[in-house]
Parts: C-alpha cells; sequence; structure tokens
C-alpha cells in the first residue's frame, strides 16, 4: 500500500469523524482532501461560489444539527468564502470549513493572506493542521470545537503539511467518538426564585429562541405555558417551534401579527427561552411592556441580558430548566388561566397574517409611485401584490415544506405568510444581514431534507448576487422551487431613502427574467404577474408530488408590486 498523505488522512479522519456531506469550491488546495473525504463515502456538492459552499454548509448543519462541512482553497477561495463564515459564526452554526492555506514558508505566494486573522475577524475559530505527526489530533480537536463549542471553525491546511508522507505517529491516533455530552441543569435555588416570579405573574409570555430549538423544549415549554397561562411565540430563527398550538403566537418581532404584537406588549412578564431578546425580536423593546418583568434561561451566560435588562437569569438548558419549573409549580399547586380563554385563542385564530385585509395603506410610499404600480395589487396593472403571492404559495404548497428566505424589503412576505411546520422547515441566514445567501442555503437546507418541498424565497438583487448558484441548481436537478419577489430594485433602498426624496436611479435595475435565467442554466421558469399565474406553479406541486423523481427544479419570476411597502422595514432601519 502507498504511503497516503496527510491531505488524504485529513479526509479519511473527517469522514470517521462522521463527517457525511460536503459543499465546496475546489481547486489544488483542496482537491486532495476533499477527494479523500469523497471516497470516504462523504457526498459532495460542487458551488460555485465559496460563500454560497459555506452557506450550504452552513444550512444544512442548522437543519440537521450535524456537524456543517464547507471545502474551499487557499488565498482567493478563503477571501470569498468571508461572509459565509461571518453568518454562521454570528449563528453559532457548527461549521468546519477545510481550507486550503500556503506553506509557512512561502512568504512571497500570491495566495498568502493571513487566513486566520482574518477568521477571527469574521467571528470564526482558527485551527490549522500544524505538523504531520500532530495533524490527525489537530483535525479531531478542530471537530470537536465545532461539535460540542457550536462554533464556526476554520481549519487551515498548509500545503506542506498536506504533502507529507502520512507519520507513522499521526496513522496511529484513534478516532474518539464524540460521547454523550448532558444536558446543562439549572441550580435549584435559581429554579425556585423563577418559580417565584412566574407564579407571581398574571399574563405571562414564553419567546422561544435558538436555544430553545437545540433543547428540542417544544414539550416542556407548552407543558410550563399551559401551567402558567402563557402565549406562546419565537424568534425569527425559531419559527414554527409552536406550530398547531392554539397559543401560539408566530414571530415576535417586527413580522409579529397585530394580535401577536398587541398580546406580547399585555405580557407582565417575558420568559425568554433560549432567546437573546434582541431588538429585532423585541421591536426595540416596544413588544416587552413598560412594567413587564424578564426572565432569561440560556446555557451560554454571556447570552444573559446581553441585549437588554433582565430580572433574573437562568444558566441550564431550555427543555430542562423548563421541566424543572413544571415540577416547581406544581409542587406549590400553582395553576393560572392567564392569556389562556376562549376569547383569546379565538383571537389568536383569526388574528394571524393571513387574515388581516390586505389594505394599501403600506402603499403610501412616494418613491413606489411607478408605472407599473398596480392601485389594488391584483395583477392587472402586470404585477402580483407579494402578499396575495406569499398567502398562495402557503395554501399550494404541501405540509412537508421548507421555507429558505434571503434578506431584502421581501423577506417578512414569506415570513409572515408561509408557515412552516417546525423550526427545521425555516432557514433564516440573517445573522449578518447579507443579501445573496438565500438560494445557497435552501440548496444546502435541500439536502437536509429531501422529504420536503424546499421553497427559497429570494430578492432579484439577492438572487442576482449568487446568480452562479442558479447554475448550481440546475445541474443537480434539485425539485425544489425558488421564489424571486422580482421588483427590479434594492427595495430595501427604494423605501428607505425614496420617502426623504433622493433619487433612485442607483438602486433601481432595468426587469430581468428569471424564468429565462432559469431555464438556461437548466431549470423550469414561469413568470407570475397575476394570481392566476400561479396555476403553472400550482401543476408543478402535483406532478412533484407524484413523480417525485421526475421533478426539476422551478424558478418563479414573480413581478411583484412595488407600490406594497412592509411596515416592519421603517422600524428595522433604525439599526441598519
Ligand atoms: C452583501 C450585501 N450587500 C448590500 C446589502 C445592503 N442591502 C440590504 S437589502 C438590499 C436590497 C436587496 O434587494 P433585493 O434582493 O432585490 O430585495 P428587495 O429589498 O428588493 O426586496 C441591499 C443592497 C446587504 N445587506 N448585503
Amino acid at each position: 500500500m502507498t504511503a497516503a498523505t496527510i491531505a488524504e488522512t485529513v479526509g479519511r479522519t473527517l469522514a470517521a469523524l462522521g463527517c457525511r456531506q460536503v459543499f465546496g469550491v475546489v481547486g489544488s488546495g483542496n482537491f486532495v482532501v476533499t477527494r479523500a473525504l469523497v471516497d470516504a463515502g462523504a457526498g459532495f456538492v460542487a458551488a460555485r461560489h465559496e460563500t454560497a459552499a459555506v452557506t450550504m454548509a452552513d444550512a444544512w448543519a442548522r437543519v440537521t444539527g450535524e456537524v456543517g462541512v464547507a471545502s474551499v482553497h487557499q488565498g482567493p477561495g478563503f477571501t470569498n468564502a468571508l461572509t459565509g463564515l461571518a453568518e454562521a459564526a454570528k449563528s453559532r452554526t457548527p461549521l468546519l470549513v477545510l481550507a486550503g492555506d500556503t506553506s509557512a514558508a512561502a512568504v512571497r505566494s500570491n495566495f498568502r493572506v493571513d487566513q486566520a486573522a482574518m477568521a477571527v475577524a469574521a467571528g470564526a475559530v482558527p485551527e490549522r493542521i500544524h505538523t504531520p505527526a500532530t495533524a490527525v489530533t489537530d483535525v479531531i480537536r478542530a471537530h470537536r470545537r465545532a461539535a460540542l463549542d457550536r462554533r464556526t471553525v476554520a481549519l487551515m491546511l498548509p500545503l506542506d503539511v498536506q504533502g507529507a508522507p502520512t507519520d507513522a505517529a499521526a496513522a496511529a491516533v484513534a478516532v474518539p467518538p464524540l460521547g454523550l455530552i448532558a444536558r446543562t441543569q439549572p441550580p435549584p435555588d435559581a429554579v425556585e426564585a423563577v418559580a417565584n416570579l412566574l407564579a407571581a405573574a398574571r399574563f405571562p409570555a414564553i419567546v422561544a429562541g435558538r436555544g430553545a430549538v437545540l433543547a428540542d423544549a417544544r414539550g416542556p415549554l407548552e407543558d410550563l405555558a399551559e401551567l402558567t397561562g402563557a402565549v406562546l411565540a419565537t424568534s425569527a430563527v425559531a419559527n414554527g417551534l409552536f406550530a398547531g398550538n392554539p397559543f401560539a403566537l408566530g414571530i415576535s418581532g417586527g413580522f409579529a401579527s397585530p394580535v401577536a404584537a398587541r398580546l406580547l406588549a399585555r405580557a407582565d412578564l417575558v420568559v425568554a427561552a433560549g432567546a437573546s431578546l434582541n431588538m429585532w425580536t423585541t421591536r426595540h423593546g416596544a413588544l416587552v411592556g413598560p412594567g413587564a418583568k424578564v426572565l432569561q434561561i440560556d446555557t451560554d451566560v454571556d447570552a444573559i441580558g446581553a441585549h437588554r435588562p433582565v430580572d433574573l437569569g437562568i444558566v441550564g438548558d431550555v427543555a430542562a430548566t423548563a421541566e424543572a419549573l413544571a415540577v416547581a409549580l406544581r409542587q406549590q399547586g400553582h395553576t393560572n388561566t392567564g392569556f389562556r380563554t376562549d376569547d383569546t385563542a379565538a383571537a389568536i385564530a383569526t388574528g394571524g397574517w393571513r387574515h388581516q385585509p390586505l389594505t394599501a395603506a403600506a402603499a403610501s410610499n412616494p418613491a413606489t409611485t411607478d408605472d407599473n404600480a398596480d392601485a389594488d395589487g391584483d395583477g392587472e396593472g402586470g404585477r402580483i401584490d407579494p402578499r396575495v403571492l406569499s398567502i398562495r404559495l402557503h395554501e399550494m404548497l404541501p405540509a412537508e415544506r421548507l421555507v429558505a428566505i434571503d434578506s431584502g424589503h421581501f423577506m417578512g412576505w414569506p415570513a409572515m405568510y408561509i408557515d412552516v411546520p417546525d423550526p427545521h422547515g425555516f432557514v433564516f441566514t440573517q445573522a449578518f444581514q447579507s443579501i445573496g445567501l438565500g438560494l445557497a442555503s435552501a440548496i444546502g437546507a435541500a439536502f437536509a431534507r429531501p422529504d420536503r418541498l424546499t421553497v427559497a424565497a429570494l430578492g432579484d438583487g439577492g438572487a442576482l448576487m449568487a446568480a452562479g448558484e442558479i447554475e448550481t441548481l440546475g445541474r443537480l436537478g434539485l425539485p425544489m422551487l425558488v421564489v424571486v419577489y422580482n421588483d427590479a430594485a434594492y427595495g430595501a433602498e427604494v423605501h428607505h431613502f425614496g420617502p426623504h426624496g433622493e433619487p433612485l436611479d442607483i438602486v433601481r435595475f432595468p426587469d430581468t427574467d428569471f424564468a429565462a435565467l432559469g431555464r438556461a442554466a437548466g431549470t423550469e421558469g414561469v413568470t407570475v404577474r397575476h394570481v392566476d399565474d400561479l396555476a403553472e406553479v400550482e401543476r408543478w406541486i402535483a406532478a412533484r408530488a407524484e413523480h417525485p423523481d421526475r421533478a426539476r427544479p422551478l424558478v418563479v419570476d414573480a413581478k411583484v408590486d412595488p407600490t406594497v411597502v412592509a411596515e416592519w422595514l421603517s422600524e428595522a432601519f433604525r439599526a441598519h
């Protein structure tokens, strides 16, 4: 047997650690390691841009709960990856980015940049295979850091170490199992103090975030809510956690429905369960009533009180803490109807976004008085109301769906009007607020959940920023729906600067034919100007359900009415 190089050993070690899917852009600096990982059984997806590769791996990791893996070339391959790296790092996605790197002595190499410093600057953890003898332990350490600390790790693979024959010492290192990680139990005295506050509350609200999703805390939180008379809501990333619960209000924050906003602001106690209560989740504090007490549960002590003062913080796993609180309250004999009356359930059932009249109130922006504008939003002016588009999509999609959303003005429409069955059906890459990540995140998520119909909801700006990935989509033939909310503009900027009388020519563009773009890259394509045009989409969904193996991706170019302006946008721009 020929002696393996360290690059091959690294690939095999990663496979032995359980890495089973890699997304990448392959150059000479990451070819061998990627080849070895694939030869050892991992699936491979070639992206067309490194940020897309990292974002695919990020979304795959978010949906599967496993460590995601991306593979990039050194130098420009790594710098291209930075935006995706920052999004993943800010989201605490367990992710390994395998990065070729120049040899220590190659100080004049064209490819040389300080990759470790860049990783740190993006919020990621730099790791390195230091020597042939330590390479395997270096890989194991990097993987543990990603898996156990939930960090985004850039593992630098210097070319000279990669090319060295595998050292006997390295080859002898056994790959240890990760082992079982115990849930962090909350301290008993803290449980008592928090239970007392909960018992004193008349109208509590529980706002669950990513920590609740990771802890699989739906059941314990629903039980606690029932016991205390609480309503339930989620941060945007945890959307879907309480799907179907009659006292679930949906997303708290800018996307909150009127009934959700009204009830949350009325609560006299807000329990942030694995949610950071940042300005988005609280609408800059407006969704937390002036006299309300705030409790926060998080495994990470650093998260407690990070965004706003809290009356009491408790460090613990959200599920374990909710269970302990329920036990304590039952021991006290506590019961409270709180918000949980038939009237409130009825108000919630009829108060969601899809029940709101589609008023033109939001369309008062003078910046949008455009020749294409369609006054009543029914598409007669050749433009569909984005809310109508989203509602019809909600009605047409199968229950088993996964919605991945890019950034931009349009992003509230799919988030507010299209329900998802659980948080694994929702991918929202907004930690870095970059446009252009939505298509790649949808592709990664589609690999994670092939049983679901994945929908990529994009703006035209974000879609064009990632246009290379339309080729990836066509090449892979993923049976996915791409919906472009196409206003031929950077709508977020149009609606922010237009009312101030700014000329908008620098943020408006000629219309792009996304259906044709999709067809050129091997997808199917449909143009939607009117609600009736969605019949084509409905046919595609039915055909996919009948013959999933024959379905091709479909790009829907929805020419949306630019006079429909989201109310949450002006609020959001307070923080841009
Ligand atoms: C990488 C990046 N560049 C620029 C921005 C600033 N920005 C925020 S929203 C937006 C416009 C997005 O346009 P589009 O995707 O068409 O969505 P729309 O706002 O029109 O709904 C821009 C340029 C950003 N967030 N990220």
